[in-house]
């Protein structure tokens, strides 16, 4: 069966029409929308073909689109339902069913006559950024009464304002040294946000900072920071056991603020975990900071957390211009059930981190606000 593209007005409706003409084992080849704006009609277009046609003409199936439809709503890519041979398609077409039921929870809601106009431009406008439909629904009943579109959005803000817990900035205390530590999981940003802190308190702050890292795995982790502390001239202290971390806190008192640095750790990693642990435990620090990025799928990041301890105090949410659509951040730090310290934006040192603000946050998540105009630290 040749390829046929639909236009519709929305995922559902485009997804119907394959459905109704190629059947159940349809596979979505291309997908594009237009107009995100409320008040805008949107339009979509999705190119589909028989399943069968395509796997014949060495297609894997819809993965690419599912994958790319994944990461606009912020669907994760489910483990495979079958082993083997066939799994992959299997895994697609979970995928698919996934992304369905998702984008007809959010149609329903945006179409529901349960919300006036305004509302349901708002859970249009919060399908397209990407948020969850329990979130969508959740800040729509917040807003509870908007007499036009910009009332509502201007309701969202606030409603996801008050959701989202932000716990201020690093609070250094004079004639105290001031212990916090970095963990999460591998390639987070960790090192980098920590390069960020450590250089904003000592020029901004005038701060004496102390840099401690305990990541000795991996080749040049350490030479970051040494060089980091070349820069900045502060001292930095590699420890190999929590008997060293203890010697390097003691030698390193003076400092108004000590950064800790630590290995990524693959929360499923039990031994590594608990090496961790015992260094978090002989360094007790005042602060622990858990590093997590928009990129990874919300659903990660409460179990992450449990792993890592209850020492946890903070959530820093990296990576935020790396992520297709900020909307499922909020399930990211909702999830995590920490207040928000700060927030990354790039990979420029020093300048690519912001305080976390609850207001900026949600005007961010809901696309209203440009990265490029932050607020530095
Ligand atoms: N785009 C973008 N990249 C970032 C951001 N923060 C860190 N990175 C990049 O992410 C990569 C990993 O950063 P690291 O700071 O080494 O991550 P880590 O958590 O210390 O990694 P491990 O120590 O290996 O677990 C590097 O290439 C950083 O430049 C950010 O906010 N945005
Ligand atoms: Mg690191």
């Amino acid at each position: 069966m040749p390829t046929k593209t639909f236009t519709a007005r929305n995922w559902q409706e485009a997804l119907l029409m394959v459905k109704a003409e190629l059947g159940e084992g349809a596979v979505i080849l291309t997908s594009a929308a237009r107009a995100a704006r409320p008040g805008q009609s949107e339009q979509v277009e999705v190119t589909a073909s028989n399943e069968a046609d395509a796997v014949a003409r060495g297609k894997p199936a819809a993965g690419g689109t599912a994958r790319q439809l994944a990461k606009v709503y912020g669907k994760s890519q489910p483990a495979p339902i079958m082993p083997g041979v066939g799994g992959a398609l299997e895994r697609e077409l979970g995928e698919l069913k996934e992304l369905v039921r998702g984008l007809s929870l959010r149609s329903d809601l945006a179409q529901s006559r349960d919300f006036a106009p305004p509302l349901r431009a708002l859970a249009a406008h919060m399908q397209m950024q990407g948020f969850s439909p329990e979130r969508t629904g959740q800040v729509c009943s917040l807003v509870g009464r908007a007499a036009n579109e910009a009332e509502a959005m201007a309701g969202a803000v606030e409603a996801m304002a008050t959701l989202i817990q932000c716990g201020g900035p690093i609070k250094t205390t004079v004639a105290q040294c001031r212990v916090v530590a970095l963990v999460g999981p591998t390639g987070v940003g960790k090192t980098t946000t920590l390069s960020k802190l450590a250089a904003n308190f000592k020029v901004s702050a005038k701060s004496r900072i102390g840099v401690i890292t305990v990541d000795t795995y991996r080749l040049g982790a350490t030479e970051q920071l040494r060089t980091l502390g070349g820069i900045l001239e502060v001292p930095v202290r590699i420890v190999m056991t929590p008997g060293e971390i203890q010697a390097a806190l003691r030698e390193l008192r003076e400092c108004d603020l000590l950064f800790i640095d630590t290995a990524g750790r693959s929360p499923k990693d039990a031994m590594r975990m608990n090496e961790l642990r015992a260094f978090m435990l002989a360094a007790q620090p005042d602060e622990t900071h858990f590093v997590f990025p928009a990129t990874h799928h919300p659903r990660q990041v409460h179990a992450a957390i449990e792993k890592f301890g209850t020492g946890v105090s903070r959530l820093v949410l990296t990576k935020l211009d790396e992520a297709a659509a900020l909307g499922p951040a909020l399930d990211i730090v909702l999830g995590a059930g920490k207040p928000l310290s700060y927030v990354t934006t790039g990979q420029n040192i020093p300048g690519d981190i912001e305080l976390a603000d609850s207001h900026r946050l949600a005007r961010l998540m809901l696309g209203l606000d440009e990265l490029s105009v932050g607020h530095p630290v």
